[in-house]
């Protein structure tokens, strides 16, 4: 078969990757698994979220997603197919503590160690993500993130996840994307639970970083040995040298990145980013040396940049489109970003990294056997990976990638219209078929090796 876009898989696009390089592939829990209800899963806030009216495109939910909680064996054999050293998966909270709370549901871990197995067989390294937005709903009707005992009950879950995992598992992730989860689900309302108030995002904001520190001491003190969480992340370009403009990539700057990296790592919230938020974070004696537990590996989701502007109301900078190319969800396709962001972080914040997220959806179109070429999503992820390499040359210690995401999945409020799989998922029959980018990727992969 002739594969359109096959030219960029034989430049060396991982020139400047390190010889030992992680390659991997990405998921999470509420978007592929389904069996919502399986083996004393309870519901989680996604599982609400979903049945709020006009909330998910055309209503659609994860109930049945990839089917993947029943098929996962055949999906661990085509992750080993594709050739990648790594798999990164979340586990579901409510599957393996019902409510949030109490005892650990052994029906439920048993789907992740049994998965754990299978990875491990097939010469694949399980990478644990912890919490991937799927909160109990019994812990969001006690308050949620907002709410400082939540805090605690995640601590608690990691420990009992550890207690079936840890023996086979070494690189854990607390939170995936916590700017997610209090942005969009308690300031916009546009992820679950779907709250509008901008204090209780901050509230959240602060718990979120709790939970992770309480957790990290917890896993730290049950010997685990590489540790990390994962920030989504983009550069801030001012759009001119204005003091408005400045002032407006400062502030997005400062709510998007640096609230989070400057606890985690210099244990202290940015000031000038306490000034801006104009509401006090709920921080107790002692919580910022929690926070910052030394950490072994920052995971950066990156999937573009933005230019911003001073507006009218300075506190909300407006973002500049750049006319450049953008994907299915209209993120403008900025690779340099990437680089630069890779740099300024190492600069800044010094810690090893790590890709868990890059990748992209398009309009894909499937031949009659499923087929899609998908050069768009092709060039996507060269060009990424290229940018990695770029700052890896330029000092920034990378030392891994997974490509977003494995297989087309539940993409949150989209529902299933955008696809961001490196392998098309056909959602009547459940039926996989390696997309034009997964060939890519696995000769990518190869290539790198020198096989
Ligand atoms: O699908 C999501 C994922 O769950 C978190 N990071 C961004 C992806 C694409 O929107």
């Amino acid at each position: 078969m002739t594969i359109v876009g096959q030219e960029a898989a034989s430049a060396d696009v991982t020139a400047g990757l390190p010889a030992d390089f992680c390659w991997g592939v990405a998921t999470s829990a509420y978007q592929i698994e389904g069996a919502v209800d399986a083996d004393g899963r309870t519901q989680s806030i996604w599982d609400t979220f979903c049945r709020v009216p006009g909330a998910v495109f055309n209503s659609e939910n994860g109930d049945v997603a990839c089917d993947h909680y029943h098929r996962m064996p055949a999906d661990v054999s085509m992750i080993a197919g594709l050739g990648v050293d790594a798999y990164r998966f979340s586990v579901s909270w409510p599957r393996v503590q019902p409510g949030g709370r109490g005892p650990l549901n052994r029906r439920g871990a048993d789907f992740y160690s049994r998965l754990v197995d299978e990875l491990l067989s097939a010469g694949v390294q399980p990478w644990i993500t912890l919490y991937h937005w799927d909160l109990p709903q019994e812990l969001e009707d006690s308050g949620g993130w907002p709410a400082r005992d939540t805090a605690y009950r995640f601590a608690e879950y990691a420990s009992l996840v550890h207690s079936v995992l840890g023996d086979r598992v070494p690189t854990w992730t607390t939170l995936n994307e916590p700017w997610c989860s209090a942005m969009l689900g308690y300031h916009q309302g546009v992820h679950a639970p779907g709250r509008r108030d901008f204090g209780d995002a901050m509230k959240a904001v602060h718990h979120l970083l709790l939970g992770h520190g309480l957790a990290a001491q917890a896993l730290r003190s049950l010997g685990v040995g590489e540790l990390g969480i994962t920030l989504n992340m983009g550069c801030a370009t001012p759009f001119s040298s204005s003091a408005a403009d400045i002032d407006a990539a400062r502030r997005a700057d400062g709510l998007g990145t640096r609230i989070y990296l400057d606890p985690l790592v210099h244990g202290r919230y940015p000031a000038d980013v306490l000034e801006d938020i104009g509401v006090s974070l709920p921080v107790a004696e002692g919580d910022l040396e929690i926070i910052s537990t030394p950490l072994d590996v920052l995971g950066v989701n990156y999937y573009s940049s933005l230019t911003f502007r001073g507006g009218d109301d300075p506190a909300s900078p407006v973002v500049v489109p750049q006319s450049l190319p953008v994907t299915a969800m209209g993120w403008e396709i900025v690779p340099s970003g990437l680089t630069d962001l890779l740099v300024r972080l190492h600069n800044d914040y010094g810690l090893p990294m790590v890709i868990t997220e890059n990748g992209a959806a398009f309009d894909d179109v499937a031949g009659s056997d499923g087929f899609v070429a998908d050069a768009d999503r092709v060039s996507y992820i060269a060009s990424h990976i290229e940018a990695v390499g770029k700052a890896c040359s330029l000092g920034a210690d990378v030392r891994g990638y997974f490509a977003w995401s494995l297989m087309d999945n539940f993409e949150w409020a989209y529902g299933y219209a955008k696809r961001f799989g490196i392998v098309r998922v056909d959602y009547e029959t459940q039926e996989r078929v390696l997309k034009q980018s997964a060939h890519w990727y696995r000769d990518t992969i190869h290539q790198h090796r020198g096989l």
